[in-house]
């Protein structure tokens, strides 16, 4: 084995989107792709001398080439260990975990996300810094910096590495450990949670359905809900990870659940549904015959949360993402306690976690976590589900219906219009960025328009500035329409339609939420000529 010095040049478009960089899996699979990727992850950071990361990645068609890859190149450049998940498998949150348990300097995740997985499918790569959360935005374009000037890259000759068996082995000076992809993330959500009081709760009837869409979370799943909590076996659905997650977008939304939306829908319905995403990072929740809003479940889990041991003293603070509803806002204004308000992206949660300002954050993605990782985590947050229904004793309808009756409600949902081309997309936002200053005064559908700008973030803890981060419509009354280009497609441009409307209750709180956002639905469209600008005459996924 002998490291070998390879020339390369330059790829035009390796820039992290919203978390890490996303293409074809074809293109990663091309000559020198991934390999320029990573070296500039390298540079980047500094260098890989004398470094220690985690590796893993959610399983997707060309995990296990990739890791190959990666290992070799972390030996060439001097690294001095890399913790790997068996068989390169480490769902998001426990990628996070370990890096903080073990303090290393950081780790690479492979995955797509909620991307579908296969040869024709999508493949990404992201960077995680030593706080276990996504690299913040001065590390991706310094990495991106990197890409447009590389000419050649390292990495070992040599056979693949033996990633099936626990324990270390030696790549070149390199050590590889090689470690169970469950056993540390179990242990701490056992540390977090009232595990008796949930094993309470299945052993005396409560049924459950946990679809883990054929991703990586089935085998965390299958150890944390059936083996330490006892729910019956059958409660975890589809829960072999497949490299092409069984052919289906695994997406934990009623569009891409709708297996799990149709138990959770019958008559016969168990009392709690869950799914979690490719890399299981995200989370949706449906209570018997209820579907729960990841916005609304985000104000729920903070309204809730001293009921589970980690957070009996209280939350330090609470943060959403800028689309996510406000709801979030009421439960904090509550409890007395500040809501941050962040651009899209895991990736702005983490000065405010580690500087001990919030606790909880949230995105209306289905990304749910708290300062226990740096990683939105999807079994985390049905774990505090159980666990508030477990200490509370009631449904999750009876949860929501006593949520809404003292916050009031955010009717909420997204309108996802997917691979438009780039330039009407871009002529879109365009033409509402240039529109801005008229749109104030104005009436919409009988509405009447607040005020509007494009959101602009100043991180309160290192004063970073994230500029051209969506367009906001606020409305007279509370409604509110935000407008942005998603950063983690592969084809065209996905124009995101986040639509909320706000009912004070105790009238109107049980309404149909598309009939509830009726109006505010036709008034996107009248600010945005959407119909007109993409030719689309309707969104593509609601959620
Ligand atoms: C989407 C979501 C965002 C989430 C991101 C990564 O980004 O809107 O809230 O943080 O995906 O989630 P965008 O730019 O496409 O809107 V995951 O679970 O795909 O890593
Ligand atoms: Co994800």
């Amino acid at each position: 084995m002998s490291v070998i010095t390879v020339r390369t040049t330059p790829f035009e478009g390796q820039k992290p989107g919203t978390s890490g960089l996303r293409k074809k899996t074809r293109v990663f699979m091309g000559n020198h792709y991934l390999e320029n990727f990573i070296e500039a992850i390298w540079q980047g950071i500094g260098g890989a001398e004398g470094k220690t990361f985690v590796l893993g990645g959610d399983g997707r068609y060309f995990n296990d080439r990739a890791a190959q890859v990666i290992l070799r190149m972390a030996a060439a450049s001097g690294a001095a260990r890399v913790i790997v998940g068996q068989n390169a498998l480490l769902s998001t949150p426990a990628a996070s975990n370990l890096i903080r348990k073990r303090g290393t300097d950081g780790g690479i995740i492979l995955s797509a996300s909620h991307n579908p997985g296969g040869k024709d499918a999508d493949f990404g790569v992201k960077f995680n810094g030593a706080n276990g959360g996504p690299a913040p935005e001065g590390l991706t374009a310094k990495i991106h910096a990197a890409t447009e000037a590389i000419s050649e890259y390292r990495i070992w000759e040599g056979p693949d590495v033996n990633l099936t068996i626990q324990g270390e082995t030696q790549l070149g000076p390199m050590v590889v450990e090689v470690v169970d992809s469950v056993a540390d993330y179990a242990a701490l959500m056992e540390a977090l949670f009232d595990f008796d009081a949930i094993r309470a709760l299945f052993a005396g009837g409560f049924t459950m359905r946990f679809d883990a869409m054929h991703a990586v979370t089935g085998p965390y799943a299958c150890e944390i809900l059936e083996g330490r909590l006892g729910a019956p076996a059958g409660t975890v659905l589809n829960g072999v990870p497949s490299p092409d997650f069984g052919g289906g977008h695994p997406d934990p939304n009623p569009t891409w659940a709708k297996e799990l939306m149709d138990i959770m829908m019958a008559d016969d319905a168990p009392d709690f549904g869950a799914a979690s995403d490719g890399d299981g990072d995200r989370n949706m929740i449906v209570g018997r015959g209820v579907y729960v809003t990841p916005s609304d479940s985000l104000a729920v889990l903070a309204a809730n949360a001293t009921e589970a041991p980690a957070y009996k003293d209280g939350l330090k603070g609470v943060a959403r993402s800028m689309p996510t509803s406000r709801a979030a806002d009421q439960v904090a204004e509550a409890l007395g306690t500040q809501c941050y308000e962040t651009p899209t992206g895991w990736k702005f949660f983490g000065n405010l976690l580690d500087a001990g300002r919030v606790t909880i954050c949230g995105e209306e993605s289905a990304g749910t976590g708290s300062d226990h990782v740096r990683e939105k985590d999807g079994l985390w947050a049905v774990l505090l589900w159980l666990n508030i229904l477990a200490a509370k004793k009631v449904s999750v309808a009876e949860v929501m219906a006593d949520h809404w009756k003292r916050f009031g409600r955010n009717y909420y949902s997204r309108h996802d219009y997917e691979a438009v081309e780039t330039e009407k997309a871009n002529a879109l936002m365009e033409r509402l960025v240039r529109e801005l200053a008229s749109l104030p005064g104005r009436e919409v559908q009988g509405m009447t328009i607040e005020a509007a700008d494009e959101f602009a973030y100043d991180d309160p803890v290192d004063n970073s500035r994230s500029e051209g981060q969506g367009v906001r419509v606020m409305f007279e009354g509370g409604a509110r329409i935000v407008f942005r280009l998603s950063g983690t497609g592969t084809e065209g441009a996905t124009l995101r339609v986040y639509l909320e409307d706000r009912v004070e209750g105790p009238e109107g709180l049980d309404r149909d939420p598309a009939e509830a956002l009726a109006t505010v639905i036709a008034a996107a469209d009248e600010i945005a000529r959407i119909r007109e600008m993409t030719g689309r005459d309707g969104p593509d996924v609601t959620t």
